[in-house]
């Protein structure tokens, strides 16, 4: 039985927006961060990151986390890449050379994109937001480049077909997406994001999300 913790506002959206692809039934366990909750304590608090009935599942206390059969994993980039090799048939590596560049590009996100990306999303109005937006903005100059020259004549990341690499690297540069000229300044980042996010698991996924409180 395959479960998948962690709420849409979150960065579960990456397993789950796979999942959606594919069609795989699963039990989704809403697992919401503790510090969004007014009193994590109190009795009729929802299941949260500090439960200790989540806290066994990941003593690391965050979300997402998966379990399937005896495995149980966390980190949400490695749980895309089991789910896409283990249900996700064409989403997932067909041989060792593709399996290594899904691991590339997740790793690509999370080591040069993720980061950046988060503090534009999460930089405060005013000049001082400003202001970690312009160096967010050209620490991210370097990874879109090469972004940008990799899609320059294809569709997508890996093999030409929708992959779990679009899933992984989309999803974190989503953070930043609010950007827009920076984006524009990457004509074919631009286009891929975009219809990645056209993709209607995508479009699912994200009425989901919205549908959730913030
Ligand atoms: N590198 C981890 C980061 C997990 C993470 O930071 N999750 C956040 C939600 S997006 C969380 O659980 N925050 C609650 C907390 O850290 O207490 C991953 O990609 O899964």
């Amino acid at each position: 039985m395959l479960t998948l913790y962690g709420v849409y506002r979150s960065r579960a959206t990456r397993p789950l927006w796979l999942l959606l692809e594919t069609g795989t039934p699963f039990t989704h366990v809403p697992v919401i961060q503790a510090y969004r909750l007014p009193d994590p304590a109190a009795a009729d608090a929802p299941l949260h990151t500090a439960s200790p009935d989540f806290l066994k599942v990941n003593p690391q206390g965050q979300i997402p986390a998966m379990q399937d059969g005896d495995l149980v994993l966390t980190e949400s980039l490695a749980i895309s890449l089991y789910l896409a090799r283990r249900y996700g048939g064409a989403l997932g590596p067909q041989d060792d050379a593709e399996a290594a560049l899904m691991e590339q590009w997740a790793l690509f996100a999370a080591t040069s994109v993720e980061t950046p990306a988060l503090e534009i999303m999460q930089a405060p109005e005013g000049a001082m937001g400003e202001g970690i937006v312009k160096v967010a903005s050209e620490k991210l100059r370097r990874p879109l480049a090469r972004l940008n020259t990799h899609l320059s004549g294809r569709d997508w990341l890996v093999g030409d077909r929708f992959t779990v690499a679009d899933i992984n690297t989309a999803e974190c540069l989503r953070y930043a997406q609010g950007q827009t000229a920076l984006l524009a300044e990457f004509p074919d980042v631009d286009r891929w994001l975009k219809a990645a996010q056209a993709r209607p698991a995508f479009q699912t996924l994200w009425a989901r999300r919205v549908a959730e409180p913030a």
